[in-house]
């Protein structure tokens, strides 16, 4: 008699990686390695998540990052481990860090440095005091063939996003899941604290096509585009039909959420943020890459944010993204 506890196997990242590597013939192995690595430093991260209160690295640091934000001591702390969980894996030859204003060469990209890993360390930290879902965004690029190494890092990093070769996110919430994607589909896994792994609990996840939520922070209502206020005011309204508000403050919470029941998730231009105030390549790109993986659609509410081409490290960037049919309808109100 199979026991009825064992509903299904129970497969880890790497495992998972692993079996849909073999159906790429030539496929190396290294984007499980790279993979493995980050799932190492979240679990790290997650344990010192988990005690803020009490492990003492609440508060901020008291020095300010590249973005002109405060630093929180978890961001340090997540930055710090990623870092090291990433940076002796022989395969990554740059970091980008959102916490550091220059890349992080770890060895020539010409060489066996075939990678480049940029992330967010910690996103939403400012949530972290009071105790919302806070998560760690992550891209990964594969060093260009076609640039002198005499250029140094930034060509490599500032490629578009269509050139991603896996993306994905960590939310740090009731419980602490990772999804990511290498092309194939969208794929998320809940780490189970008994036994310290990430384990697989949905294969390939669909985004919703429709859903009536939308995320914004209608504090900057004046300074959104007139496109915008008037989809909020359709919305919002009779005709729009019963639209409901959910808006966390914390982008990988707000998108996890945007994934999982459908909606959309709007970031517009404001007269604090004229360029949008989420960055490019460490936030937008890897979670437009698993939208569009998962049946949704990323913009800037002008072009396919996949399209865009980065012009400096930490270019911020306006985001609209979500269920196909939602961006659509905010589209159709952008003249
Ligand atoms: P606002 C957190 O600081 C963050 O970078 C994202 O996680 C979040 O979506 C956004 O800023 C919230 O910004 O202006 O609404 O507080």
């Amino acid at each position: 008699m199979p026991n009825p506890q064992i509903t299904k196997p129970i497969t880890t990242i790497v495992q998972h990686i692993r079996e849909k590597e073999r159906s790429f013939p030539g496929a190396t192995g290294d984007l499980s390695w790279i993979l493995s690595g980050i799932a190492l430093a979240t679990r790290i991260i997650q344990s010192y998540v988990r005690r803020a209160g009490i492990a003492d690295v609440l508060g901020e640091v008291g020095t300010e990052n590249v973005q002109g934000e405060m630093v929180q001591k978890l961001d340090l702390v997540a930055n710090e481990t990623i870092l090291r969980c990433l940076g002796y894996r022989d395969i990554v030859g740059i970091m980008v860090s959102e916490e550091d204003d220059e890349p992080t060469i770890v060895k020539s990209p010409g060489g066996a440095g075939k990678y480049i890993v940029l992330f967010d360390p910690l996103d939403g930290s400012s949530n972290i005091d009071v105790n919302v879902s806070i998560g760690t965004i992550f891209s990964v690029l594969s060093c260009r063939d076609d640039v002198d190494e005499s250029r140094g890092a930034l060509p490599h990093c500032l490629q578009r996003g269509v050139e991603q070769v896996a993306a994905g996110y960590v939310v740090y919430g009731s419980s602490t899941v990772m999804a990511y994607t290498t092309g194939n589909g969208v794929h998320m896994f809940t780490l189970d604290p008994l036994i310290g792994a990430f384990v697989l609990h949905t294969d390939d996840i669909q985004m919703p096509n429709v859903g009536r939520m939308y995320s914004v922070n209608e504090a900057y209502y004046d300074s959104f585009p007139e496109g915008v206020r008037e989809y909020l005011t359709w919305a919002k309204s009779s005709e729009g039909g019963g639209y409901g508000l959910r808006y966390i403050g914390s982008l990988v919470a707000d998108f996890h959420r945007t994934l999982l029941k459908g909606g959309v998730f709007l970031y517009p231009p404001t007269a604090k943020n004229p360029s949008g105030k989420l960055r490019l390549l460490y936030e937008a790109n890897p979670l437009a890459f698993i939208a569009e993986q998962a049946g949704g659609a990323a913009t800037d509410f002008k072009e396919r944010i996949l399209d865009k081409q980065p012009d400096a490290l930490h270019a911020r960037t306006p985001l609209l993204m979500g269920s196909q049919s939602e961006v659509d309808r905010v589209m159709s109100f952008m003249t």
